[in-house]
């Protein structure tokens, strides 16, 4: 079975454009409305993170994961997760800062509200509108799914 890895993160923080950046396609995005799974990577829609009646849903798709990612968007002034929320999940969580284009982005804050969520894992800085980030991303994920 291939291996995969699950997108975490509130409605409009960029899941479905990193998803489209990482695999290469170049298609407009469209707000998620269920689950998606594309090649190796499963998009989730944010009312999924937000909600806490979804989170069973959530647990048991990050099931097929070998990988979560939090995406925590750089423009925005809180976090979505609850305190640890990545503690609770049995695979590793690697957190992903989106928009660091952004002018309203503010990276420090963003590495902030997933240490929060995180812990000490690792944290990567992308923008999907300059590839800030991707290339690093892509390979670091790559290398995890091949263990
Ligand atoms: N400036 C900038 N905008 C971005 C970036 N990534 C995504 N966006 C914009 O953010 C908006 C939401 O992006 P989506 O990828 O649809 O967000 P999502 O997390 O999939 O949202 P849901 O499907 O609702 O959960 C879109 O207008 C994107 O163009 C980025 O790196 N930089
Ligand atoms: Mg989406």
């Amino acid at each position: 079975m291939m291996k995969k890895a699950m997108m975490i993160g509130p409605v409009g923080a960029g899941k479905s454009t990193l998803v489209k950046v990482l695999l290469g396609v170049d298609q407009p995005v469209r707000k998620t409305q269920a689950l998606e799974f594309h090649d190796w990577l499963i998009d989730t829609p944010g009312e999924y993170s937000e909600n806490p009646l979804y989170y069973r849903t959530l647990m048991a798709t990050a099931l097929e994961a070998q990988v979560l990612l939090l995406i925590q968007d750089a423009t925005r002034e809180r976090s979505c997760f609850p305190f640890g929320f990545a503690q609770g999940f049995p695979m590793p969580a690697i957190g992903v800062v989106t928009k660091a284009d952004h002018p309203d982005a503010n990276v420090e804050r963003a590495i902030l509200f997933l240490r929060e969520s995180l812990g000490e894992r690792e944290i990567y800085v992308t923008s999907a509108a300059t590839n800030k980030g991707i290339r690093t991303l892509f390979e670091r994920l790559i290398e995890i799914m091949r263990d």
